[in-house]
Order: C-alpha cells, then structure tokens, then sequence
C-alpha cells in the first residue's frame, strides 16, 4: 500500500498522470489474485468478497485451498501509480466459471492480463487461460508460490500450460510488495514489446 508518488492518504492522483492503463489479475479460486490486488494497492483495495456459504460448496473446490473461507464474488480493484504519468488500474477477475458471462466486460478496455498460477493445481488454471485468449488479450503468467508447492523447472511449467516462447513466465509471492511489483513490470514490459504486437496486433 505504498507509493512515493502517490499523496500522502493515497487517494489523489499527481496532476502530471497523462495515462491509466487497465490490466486484469486472473486466476482460478484461491490462487492469490486478491492478495496481489491488496499487496500491490495504493489505495485500500475493493473488495467484493463474500463469506462462502455452503450453497457455493457444490462449485466452488475447497479441496486444495487451505484455510480460504471467502471467495470473490466479482473481483476486486487497486491503484498503482507506476510513474509521474502513468497510474495502473487493476481489476482482480475470478475465473470460476459461473463468471464466464462477465469477462468481456471486464476485458473492455484492458491492456492485459496477469495470470495467476498454482504449481499444486496447474490444470485448474486452463479455463482462466481460455478467457484470457478468447478476449484476445496479450498475458504474462506468474506463478504465485505457495509454501509446500512443486516447485517444477521453468520449462515443464511452459509445457503444462502450453505457453507460447515469448510469454513471460515468472514466479512471484502475493504477499511480497517488490515480488508483485517485478511480476507486473513483466507484464507491463511484454505489453510494451514487439512480441505482444506481433501475437496481438
Ligand atoms: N503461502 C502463501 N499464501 C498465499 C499467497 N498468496 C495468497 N496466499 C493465501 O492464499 C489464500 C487465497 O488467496 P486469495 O488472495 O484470497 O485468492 P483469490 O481467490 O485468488 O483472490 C489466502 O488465504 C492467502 O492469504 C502466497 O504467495 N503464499
Ligand atoms: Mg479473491
């Protein structure tokens, strides 16, 4: 929650910002996407979660998720003023598939997507994949690292997810404020290359 640039409550944005730039934080439930939100937020995050009551127990898989009891109803949203003149929106996008209907609203506008992974649940990060492509978005995949996770060489973790050469693929901690801000500056990096232009022209 800090940022020498922003003032000093952090609500008011520096005159001298020219450009905002939206980018989405996806992944799958319980994958870190709020954590980073709040991590990287210069503002007190939006937050839009709810207690998980037992009527979401049937679709929600709360096998692997360790201690989470609530679950994101919509997404979240944060503040980052990344220069004098550009300030980063980012909206944390659930990936659950009851969701599905909201992504290309939430898409509108985005520059890309930071994609969330889980080295214990690779597969479940598939469909967040599809919606990110299917919205045409450009990407970079951060494996968010939890305590006890495999922790699989760069190029299997490629392989499992299918990724293209040119996707930056990093690992990162949610809850480590200079770990997500390198995680972000990859994607903002890959927005910014000849790469991105090339696979999203
Ligand atoms: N060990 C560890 N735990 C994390 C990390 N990121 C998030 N968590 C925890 O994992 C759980 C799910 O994170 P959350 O941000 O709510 O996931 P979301 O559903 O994607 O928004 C929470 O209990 C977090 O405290 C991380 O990098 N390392
Ligand atoms: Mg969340």
């Amino acid at each position: 929650m800090d940022s020498a640039l922003a003032s000093e409550n952090g609500l008011h944005l520096p005159d001298t910002v020219r450009t905002a730039v939206k980018l989405l934080v996806a992944g799958h439930f319980a994958v870190g996407k709020t954590t980073l939100v709040g991590t990287l937020s210069e503002i007190r995050p939006l937050r839009t979660e709810e207690t998980m009551t037992q009527a979401g127990a049937p679709v929600d898989d709360l096998s692997a998720t360790r201690d989470k009891t609530t679950t994101t109803v919509a997404m979240d949203f944060g503040r980052l003023t990344l220069s004098e003149r550009i300030v980063l929106y980012l909206f944390g996008v659930p990936g659950q598939e009851r969701f599905t209907p909201l992504w290309r609203d939430l898409a509108h506008g985005a520059y890309g997507a930071l994609i969330l992974v889980d080295t214990s649940r690779l597969e479940a990060s598939f469909g967040v994949m599809d919606l990110v492509e299917r919205q045409g978005l450009p990407y970079a995949v951060a494996v968010n690292q939890f305590d006890g996770a495999p922790a699989f060489p760069e190029d299997e973790v490629r392989e499992a997810l299918d990724l293209l050469p040119t996707t930056p693929l990093i690992t990162c901690d949610a809850r480590d404020h200079a770990s997500s801000v390198r995680a972000l500056i990859t994607l903002v990096d890959h927005l910014l290359s000849d790469d991105s232009q090339r696979e999203h022209p």
